[in-house]
Parts: structure tokens; sequence; C-alpha cells
């Protein structure tokens, strides 16, 4: 088995092919969850899965899970996956990576004719990036038990278009229960999405853990009023209260050591338009750090900062937690495991830390699980400049064929 070989050109080849699919104008991909292009992606690796030989299911939340058998039908699967779905103006590695990656172990065994114990499991995660639906890692959250199927169903986009709706409308309202089957192992391969292993020239990240992570959405409700005639003085200007709010909570992120990330990504106002005070603005804040209690209480901070501005400002807040990732600390066999990988294929590697989230993140609340990273051009990402380099991508899908294949034998 670990005579089987990683097709470099093959595994660039599938990539290429598959950033057509909401290819934008500045070179990367825009594939936003339960979309039409998020389907056309979701069929094409359908399709490749088969060809390979694999059967597919699909769970009631979209999850895929394309299976090569194993010699013990009744083994825990070793599973190993990443997802489809994009930044609005994302690039061409983050998550497919891991999904591709995947599918060329495959590819590698099946040109070998090598048989594994356990079977293995490929999976695409619903929604990881958390655009559309706003939560983030969805699919694996629900799928290890984390988020209840019927809220991840009825979560809606800011159109009010619903999951349910959306996976049923492309085709990808599976049969299948989400979650409760064991699980032996699961293995993702992701790009670093930061510049240490390019700047180290580093070929394979061995990702001993993630920060956490915490979202929230806030609403600030002031009231509408005409633009011309309504005085400077006594405006209850909710965009410019939000604005206020924004930049309070960047200060907060230095009243903190280590410094934590805090973003605030997306804001919709209301009504939008240019000679109207505005009576509402709505914006999310995205919050990471590495230690839990901080976590908590940079969003107590934010809370009270914003509070703060609210009732100088006379306005409504509404300040909403949407998500909570905690740090993880991953499966010390499965670290070891890749490590061990990397120096028996004498690829020069590194412990390394992850500052983005995965659903290996959730995963790893389940089963053991690792995490093998590969270096991206000047470690950039959710950026249509992301890019990656097919060494380095055949070098970390060799290194994830050799812990599958160790794994499927344990
Ligand atoms: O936001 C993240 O950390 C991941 O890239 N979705
Ligand atoms: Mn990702
Ligand atoms: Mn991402």
């Amino acid at each position: 088995m670990l005579d089987a070989r990683i097709n470099q050109d093959r595994l660039w080849r599938s990539h290429m092919a598959m950033a057509k699919i909401g290819a934008t104008p500045g070179g990367g991909v825009g594939r936003l969850a339960l979309t039409d292009l998020d389907k056309q992606a979701r069929d094409l690796f359908v399709s490749w899965c088969r060809e390979a030989g694999c059967e597919v299911r699909v769970d009631r939340l979209g999850n895929i899970f394309a299976r090569r058998a194993g010699t013990d039908s009744g083994a825990a699967p070793v599973m190993t996956g990443s997802h489809l779905d994009t930044q609005p103006l994302g690039g061409r590695f983050d998550g497919i990576f891991g999904v591709l990656a995947g599918l060329e172990v495959v590819r590698a065994l099946n040109d070998a004719g090598a048989a594994t114990r356990r079977p293995l499991d490929i999976v695409v995660w619903t929604d990881e990036e958390g655009v559309r639906f706003r939560t983030g890692i969805m699919g694996s959250g629900v799928f290890c038990g984390l988020e209840k199927l019927e809220d991840a169903l009825a979560k809606t986009d800011e159109s009010g278009c619903g999951v349910a709706h959306e996976l049923a409308r492309i085709g990808y309202d599976g049969a299948e229960p989400v979650g409760g089957y064991p699980l032996h192992a699961y293995f993702e391969a992701h790009i670093e999405q930061g510049p240490v292993l390019e700047r180290e020239g580093i070929a394979v990240g061995v990702v001993e853990g993630a920060q956490g992570s915490r979202r929230f959405r806030v609403t600030v409700e002031g009231e509408e009023g005409h633009a011309g005639t309504l005085p400077m003085t006594g405006r209850r200007d909710a965009l410019l209260g939000a604005a206020r709010m924004i930049h309070a909570i960047n200060k907060v992120a230095f009243a903190h050591d280590p410094l934590p990330v805090i973003t605030a990504g997306a804001i919709f106002v209301r009504p939008n338009s240019p000679n109207t005070v505005p009576g509402q603005a709505v914006f999310t804040i995205d919050s990471r750090h590495p230690d839990a209690a901080t976590l908590a209480a940079i969003g107590e901070d934010m809370h009270a900062a914003c509070a703060a501005i609210a009732k100088a400002d006379n306005l409504a807040l509404h300040f909403t937690q949407t998500s909570d990732s905690a740090p993880v600390a991953f499966d010390a066999a499965c670290v070891d495991s890749v490590r061990a990988a990397a120096l028996a294929l004498g690829i020069a590697h590194r412990d390394i830390y992850s500052g983005a989230g995965h659903d290996a993140c959730n995963l790893n609340h389940i089963a053991p699980t690792g995490m093998i990273f590969v270096p991206c051009e000047g470690g950039i990402s959710h950026n249509e400049k992301e890019n990656a380099k097919p060494e380095d991508l055949a070098a970390g899908c060799a290194v994830l064929l050799r812990v599958m294949a160790e794994w499927a034998e344990s």
C-alpha cells in the first residue's frame, strides 16, 4: 500500500478543473454554500468519486460521503475531507485542497491496486465558510453533535432563503441521518492561510491545534429621517452608531495580550438610501484567540463598548453571539502520525498552530483528529490571489496518504 504514489499533475489538474466553477475575474473563486455553483462543484466531485469506484452517500444536511471500501466492511472508517464552498471572492485552494487530496489518495491507491482494511471516507462538509448562512463549519458541527440539525436547516440567508429549501433545490437534501456513525480517525489537509511555511521554505505543517473563535451579530436601531431636513443634533443615526461601535471593538483587540483578531466583516443598512438617515444597521463580528477565557472576556468587552455607544447615541442595541468554536488541541497520536509520515517521506516539516478554523476543529470532539498544512503564496487566503504550488500540494497529499494508510490498518 505504501508503494502507492500521488500523481502531482492529476491533483493539480483536478484543482484547475474545479476552479472553473465560480471562477472570478480576479483569478479566484466565488462559490457560496448551496448555490447553483456549489451544486456544480458537488456534482463534479461526486462524478469523480464514482469514477474512482466510491460509493457516495449524502446526509440530510448535504454532507457528502464518498467511501472507498475496505476489506473489513464493518470496520469504522478513516475519514478525510474539507469543504467546496468558498468566500465571495475566495481562492482556488481553501477547502478544495482537502477534498481533492482525499480523492487523490483514493486514485493513488486504486492505481496501486492497494487494499485497506478499514474503509476510507472522503467528505465534503456543507457550508464551512458560514458566509451565506452566517455560522461556519455548520455541516461538520451538526455531524459532531455540536449543533441541532433542525437549527441548521432553519437558518436563512440575508434574503430569507433557507438551508432546507436550498438543499432540496440543488438536490442535496440527502436521506442519511447526520452523524451518529463510528469513526476511527479524521485527517484534513488544508493550505496554511498564513505566511510561516512559505517564509521558512517548509512543505508540510504538522498542525498541533487551532485558536478558538466567536462570532456575533450586532443590530443597531435608530430612526429613519430626511437627510436634508433632519438637524444634526438629536439624530438617531444607526449607521453612525455602528461605525463608532466598529471602531470601538477594534480598540478592544489592542487591550489584550497576546493580541486577538477581531473583524467586522459584513454590514447591512436599512433603508440603505443616500438621502435617508439610516434607521438600522446590522454588522457581524468575528473574534479569535487561542485562549478560551480571553475569548469570552473579549466578547464581554465588545458588548460593553457597543452598549455604551448605544446609550450615548440614543440607539437600541441587540448584541447576539451566533457561534462559539473553542480552541482545540488535536489528538497527540494523530499529530505524531503526521510528523512521522513527513519524516519517513523525507519532506521538510514543522509543528504549526492554526489561526484559521476548520471542520477538523469539530471532528476533534468525536474522533482522533489531525491536520496537514501546506504553504500558500504570501500566506494569502480569503482572497482571489490565493495560490499554492503543485509540488507542495503533492507533498501534503503524500503525507495524507501515508497517515490514512497507517490508520486504516490500526
Ligand atoms: O474562517 C475561517 O477560519 C475558515 O477559513 N472558514
Ligand atoms: Mn477552509
Ligand atoms: Mn476559509
